[in-house]
């Protein structure tokens, strides 16, 4: 093959039989250098793919809109095309390899055709960790190139680290018509495989990210005895320097990002506290040499949710934005070239284009940003990013928090009793839909460990690996908590003030995982005793709050666990028995 940047085998036919397949006018091997990126951006300007934005305000920095009806994951249209029906199990959508294929090499023929084919070596993982795993995407978008530039650490040392090794993960993304009815989102775990079709929204596009990093890495760490999550990883560095990491699971845009940056409130940062951004989205995880739990973010850039961030609400987010960053979907202000999105400040552009592309009146009460608007921005931007970021051994996690958007029911803090029962507690995480996939917003769903859209197999053997993980770590494991920003009032006001005030809540779970404060035993777990939470400095929020929303109340729970109950029902003998001794354990405590 001309300018084979690899003379890896098993790569270079791979890569022979997508071009037969898809006929595309020219072959790029993408090599990660900068002149290549710059005269890619420029080629995308020119055809209205992407605008460049200001450089003086926005250096570097490029707006892309995509289409109408491709703005967010389409979980309906995304399979997980394993050999056995039985493996994909209850919670996902399935269809039979050789089917599969055959639809998907039919949408893909000639699919290329005009286009060039963009061939991008991408590794998740710091090249040459223990944690890394590579990919080659073939793409005929230049949104995708430039993005997996960022998202990922892209470029042609990947070949060299992979040698002729065939352990890589084969990605094939074809834009096509963009037609809905023909969008599908396929994985292969038993071939390393996936096929994207029919769309140009980033999580169904940025194949290293959903796709590769969970779907298809969450297999790999169950065959290889570790762990693939929907997580983000923070350091929470005390006055006296001392570090503690913590890995926290939210489903979809309920603030993993926000959690990730947090800035401490200003009387913890004047007593010298710091909060250090490993990873916002994913986290790998593994036993390292000493019996803990280690854990690295695969990903080198975030793809955040834009409405919301602001310079109040996430200023790290927000800074992280200012250069080397595309946006997608959010408002173009014509008068200086920038950008805006809802919640950014409180002047919306008077001049401006919404996330159509039209004309957008900012009176007229319609939203300019589409609500799963995001940016894409290179981690290295950011004002808080750990100085572990690309350590080749991760760091190691004292505590995993999960968590979900509840108006009700969940209180602002629980711990587990213990990791069974904290695998539990990951079980039976439900949440408030949000933008970031297609469908109704704001029923409240079931979604285990956050990772519902993206277990790449059966959920019952999954929890069963979380639960085999937990006896490999002994005394050792994390310990596992459940947090809930979201509880509200009659009105549907928020209770909780959140974003930075959220630090108040780690430090109690730091004081817990060091036994330096009591709790309270629930029903549920551990619950704080009000007075360990520390609301100093806490404008209009009482004690009184504080105590409603660390309340554990009987009756909700009691529909909750019917509601647990008929959702297990549905995992038959794959339900762990340790799990079903815990929800009878809850429904006892309950009585
Ligand atoms: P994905 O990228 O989709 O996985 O989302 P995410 O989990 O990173 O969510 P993100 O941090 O982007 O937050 C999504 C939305 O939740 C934003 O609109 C935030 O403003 C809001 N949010 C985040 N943290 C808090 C909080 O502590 N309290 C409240 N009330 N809202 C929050
Ligand atoms: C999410 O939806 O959880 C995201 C955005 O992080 S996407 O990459 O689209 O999955
Ligand atoms: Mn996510």
């Amino acid at each position: 093959m001309t300018n084979a940047l690899t003379t890896n085998p098993s790569i270079l036919k791979w890569i022979e039989e997508k071009i037969e397949l898809t006929q595309p006018d020219r072959v790029m091997w993408i090599d990660g250098s900068h002149e290549q990126l710059e005269e890619l951006r420029a080629e995308g300007c020119s055809t209205g793919e992407l605008y460049k934005l200001n450089e003086e305000k926005l250096p570097g920095c490029y707006l892309h809109l995509s289409a109408v009806n491709d703005v967010a994951r389409v979980e309906g249209r995304t399979f997980i095309c394993s050999e056995k029906e039985e493996d994909a199990g209850p919670t996902n959508h399935w269809m039979a390899p050789a089917e599969a294929y055959d639809m998907l090499y039919n949408i893909a023929r000639g699919a290329y055709k005009g286009r060039t084919m963009y061939i991008i070596p991408y590794s998740m993982g710091p090249v040459g960790s223990p944690f890394a795993k590579y990919g080659i995407e073939l793409t005929d978008s230049i949104y995708v190139v430039i993005s997996m530039a960022i998202m990922t650490r892209m470029g042609k040392e990947v070949y060299a680290a992979l040698g002729d090794s065939d352990d890589w993960v084969r990605g094939l993304h074809c834009k096509c018509d963009i037609d809905e009815e023909k969008r599908y989102i396929c994985h292969f775990p038993q071939d390393n495989t996936i096929i994207s079709v029919n769309s140009g929204y980033g999580g169904n596009v940025l194949l290293g990210k959903k796709c590769f990093a969970l779907r298809i890495a969450s297999n790999l760490g169950r065959n290889e005895g570790w762990m693939a999550e929907h997580m983000l990883i923070l350091g929470v560095e005390k006055p006296n320097g001392e570090i503690t990491y913590i890995a926290a699971a939210f489903p979809s845009a309920c603030g993993k990002t926000n959690l990730a940056m947090l800035i401490p409130p200003e009387l913890y940062r004047e007593k010298g506290y710091k909060v250090w951004c490993v990873g916002d989205d994913i986290a790998w995880m593994r036993v390292g040499e000493d019996g803990r739990l280690w854990a690295c973010n695969p990903e080198n850039g975030f793809f955040g949710v834009a409405p919301g961030t602001s310079m109040k609400s996430n200023p790290n987010a927000l800074i992280s934005t200012k250069k080397n960053a595309i946006f997608t979907n959010v408002v173009h202000n014509l008068d200086d070239n920038t950008v805006w999105w809802e919640s950014m400040d409180k002047n919306p552009p008077k001049n401006a284009k919404n996330w159509k592309g039209e004309v957008w009146d900012c009176t007229d009460g319609s939203k300019g940003a589409h609500p799963n608007s995001r940016f894409t921005a290179p981690a290295q931007n950011c004002p808080c990013l750990s100085s572990e970021f690309d350590s080749p051994a991760g760091v190691p996690i004292s505590a995993i928090v999960f968590g979900g958007r509840r108006a009700k029911t969940a209180p602002l803090v629980y711990q587990s009793r213990n990791w069974d029962h904290g695998v539990f507690v990951g079980s039976i995480v439900a949440s408030e839909t949000t933008a970031a996939a297609t469908g109704a917003v704001g029923v409240v769903r079931r979604d285990p460990m956050a990772m519902l859209p993206f277990c790449g197999y059966h959920m019952g053997d999954y929890w069963k690996h979380w639960i085999e993980m937990g006896k490999k770590l002994g005394d050792k494991a994390p310990k596992i908590f459940n947090v809930n920003w979201f509880r509200t009032d009659d009105d549907g006001n928020f209770l909780w003030p959140g974003f930075g005030d959220n630090l108040r809540v780690l430090e109690w779970i730091i004081k817990r995982c060091e036994n330096a404060v009591d709790a309270k035993e629930t029903a549920i777990g551990y619950v704080p005793n009000a007075g360990d939470i520390n609301i100093e400095g806490l404008e209009d929020f009482d004690r009184a709050t504080l105590e409603s929303i660390l309340e554990v109340d009987k009756a909700l729970w009691a529909e909750e666990a019917d509601g647990i109950e008929e959702f297990y029902g549905k995992f038959g003998d794959k339900l762990p028995a340790e799990l079903k001794a815990e929800l009878n354990t809850l429904k006892a405590n309950l009585k």
